[in-house]
Parts: C-alpha cells; structure tokens; sequence
C-alpha cells in the first residue's frame, strides 16, 4: 500500500456515485484549481451502476470516462483519488478498498451508516495514514467561511466561555405523507433518517466550532410517517423523520441538536447560535455569507449583534475568490473542501475531518438512538376527578 510512485503529472480522481452529492463535488473537482494554488487534478472516470446515465452524467460533468465497476476502478494505476459519493450502505467496503489500494480517499458524510463500519474505515485509515495515504469526511459546512471564522473567534475568547449552544438542520421535503420512499429512508441502506442525513452536520459543527468532545446524550427520534408509496405499492419507513438530542461537552456547554425533514417551510435551513460569557454568534445557512457577532465586553449601551460580511480577503477562503463584498455559495464549501483535501495530499498532513472524527461524530449519533430506544420518564398525570 503506497500512493503512486513516480507521479509527477496531474493526480488522477475517481469519483464513486453521481447523484446530488456527486453532481456538487464534480463541480468543485472542475473548479478548484481555477481559484486555488493547488496540485493539478484530472477527472479520470465517474462510476455508477447504470452505465448510459453514468455515461451522460460524466459527459455533463467532466469527466474523461465512465466505468460501473468500481473495483476495477480503484486498481487503477492512473488513479490517486477516489472521491466515494455514493449511498451510505456503500461506503465501508469501498473505501476500506480504495484504502488498502493505495488511493486517497474523500467520503461524503455520515461516514458510514454503523458504528461497527465506520471502526472499520477508521482503521483501515490509520493504517494507510502510515504509508502517506490520506483520507477526509465531507463535512462540508465546516468550509463555510462564515463558519470557520466563528471557529477562529471562539478560539480566540472572544466569546469567553461557550454556555450552550444550539443547532438546528431543518428541512421540509418529507412534509408530504405522498412523498415517494428513497433510499434514504430505508435503514438498510440509509442507517438512519434526518439524524444520519443531517444531524451529523449540525453535530459536526458543534464538535468543530467548540474543539470540545462530547460526553454524555439524551436524544429523541419520531418517524411521522411511517408508510409510503413505492413503485409497488405503499412501503414501510424504517428511518427518522426527525431527531433532537441534548449533548454534554467535556468543557460543561451544553448543545441542543435539532433536525427534521418534516420541519414544514424549512427548505434547508442550518442555523447555529453559540452563547459565551464575553459574547455570542449566530449563523444561518439561509445567509451563508454573514455572521453576527455580539462583544459582551463592550458597554452596554453599545450592544447589539454586529452584522459582518463575511467576504474579507483576510477572511477564510476569500482571498481566491471575488472583491469583497461579491458573495459566494453553497456550492463554494464543496470547492473549499476539496482545496483542503488537495493541499494535505501535497504537504502530507492530515486533512481533517479525518475518519477518526467521523467515528467520534457516529458514536454521538448511536447514542442519541440508544437513549431514544431507551423509556423515558413519563409525566404522572393526577387521575381524573383525583
Ligand atoms: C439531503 O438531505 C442533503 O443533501 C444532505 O445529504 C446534505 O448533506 C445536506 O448538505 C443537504 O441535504
């Protein structure tokens, strides 16, 4: 197991998957070396199971070729980095593989739909890590400039010490009981519904943001509804509409987690409020380019939450891009994400979120079920006439 030896021209990307994910990371494989001093990449071949769709879906997207065998993919010689956006289910074996090949390796998030896979892709992590392989978890909110300057703030104490904060993932494509079922939400190859899909984002971001470690979970699951129609008839739902979780930090903060694919208006709304002693910041996906900011410190009269702009040249990730004040978008955290993953390819660091803390965030989301399937204390309602 070593990457390529003796490579000194483009490195070559395989990218497992073409759906949302794949459609976002193949613009940002297009992209990134047009903004971003990074090493040369050639988008060798897109894989995927139906091979005239993949074949048009690499067409469109850029890539030299299309395959629908991946193994044979990532035995390739010409190949240094196979980028995996492919379901859930999927992401354990093709990754331990693409690993144990020698490839870089990028995976979409939640790293793996079980706690027992993702061990497994964390060591398998490891072990390449001490051959130069590395690999990343595509968390990619954490490439919001706005975000990693809030982590930069926090960092510095200029909101003191975090109290609580609250993260909240919202969206609202499952409102409708008549919404057909996906892949998404049968746990076999989903693992989990909106607390897999997107509370592991809003807990990533607590873990990012506060450089804490959680260490103790209340948590909550509710599917609303729990049948829908498939192309046979009406199918069961085996995953969460929706999941809430209480989270203790090793630091004392407290974080209330929400989200929900039934949170009716809610598109996809992320929004993050983190409350310290010398101040307070808050986020709202919805305005990806701003963060405000409140200084405790400063006098009282002079309180309020500062609107910054988040398009600096000093500000994270902007240099590249436009003159201040030309805002950005959600497809720019993909670009971001895989400039970071590039440039620890060329200096041999480690990229991060590494497989590691993409384990530490699936043994938070298997608490949150455990204490879920676990009974809670009911409320002793007086009897009736009592
Ligand atoms: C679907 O719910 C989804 O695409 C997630 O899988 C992504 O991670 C999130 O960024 C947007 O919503």
């Amino acid at each position: 197991m070593s990457p390529r030896t003796g490579n000194t021209g483009p490195l070559g990307v395989a990218m497992i998957g073409y759906a949302f994910m794949g459609k976002a990371h193949s613009n940002a494989w297009r992209n990134v070396a047009g903004f971003f001093d990074v090493p040369a990449v050639q988008q060798k071949v897109l894989v995927g199971r139906d091979a005239t769709a993949v074949a048009e879906a690499a067409g469109k997207y850029g890539w030299a070729e299309s395959a629908t065998d991946w193994r044979s993919v990532i035995s390739r010689d010409d190949i240094d980095i196979v980028d995996i956006c492919a379901p859930g289910w999927m992401h354990a074996e093709i990754a331990v593989a693409a690993l144990e090949a020698g490839k870089h390796v990028l995976v979409e998030k939640p790293l793996a739909n079980t706690l027992s896979e993702a061990g497994l892709m964390a060591g398998a992590a490891a072990k390449a890590r001490a051959a130069g392989i590395q690999s990343m978890v595509g968390f990619n909110y954490r490439r919001v400039p706005a975000l990693a300057l809030a982590r930069k703030l926090i960092a510095e104490g200029r909101v003191g010490t975090v109290r609580h904060v609250r993260a909240a993932y919202l969206q609202d494509w499952l409102t409708d009981p008549q919404a057909p079922m996906t892949w998404r939400l049968r746990k076999e190859t989903a693992g989990s519904g909106a607390l897999g899909d997107i509370a592991s984002h809003a807990v990533d971001q607590v873990l990012f943001l506060l450089g804490d470690q959680v260490t103790e979970v209340s948590g909550r699951l509710r599917t609303f509804v729990d049948r829908r129609p498939g192309p046979d008839g009406p199918e069961d739902v085996t995953v969460d509409d929706a999941a809430w979780a209480t989270l203790s930090l090793a630091s004392g903060a407290i974080a209330s987690v929400e989200a929900s694919r039934v949170a009716t208006g809610r598109k996809n709304s992320l929004t993050i409020e983190i409350y310290g002693d010398k101040g307070a910041i808050l986020f709202d996906l919805e305005n990806l380019n701003e963060l405000r900011f409140l200084d405790a410190t400063a006098p009282a009269r002079e309180q309020g939450y500062r609107r910054i702009l988040v398009t600096e040249p000093d500000h994270p990730y902007l240099q590249a891009w436009w003159p201040q004040g030309h805002i950005i978008g959600w497809e720019h955290t993909f670009t971001h994400q895989i400039r970071d993953f590039l440039t620890a390819i060329q200096d041999g660091t480690e990229p991060s979120p590494s497989f590691e803390e993409g384990l530490n965030v699936q043994y938070i989301l298997d608490a949150v079920e455990e204490s879920a399937a676990a009974r809670s204390t009911l409320i002793k309602l007086p009897a009736e006439g009592a």
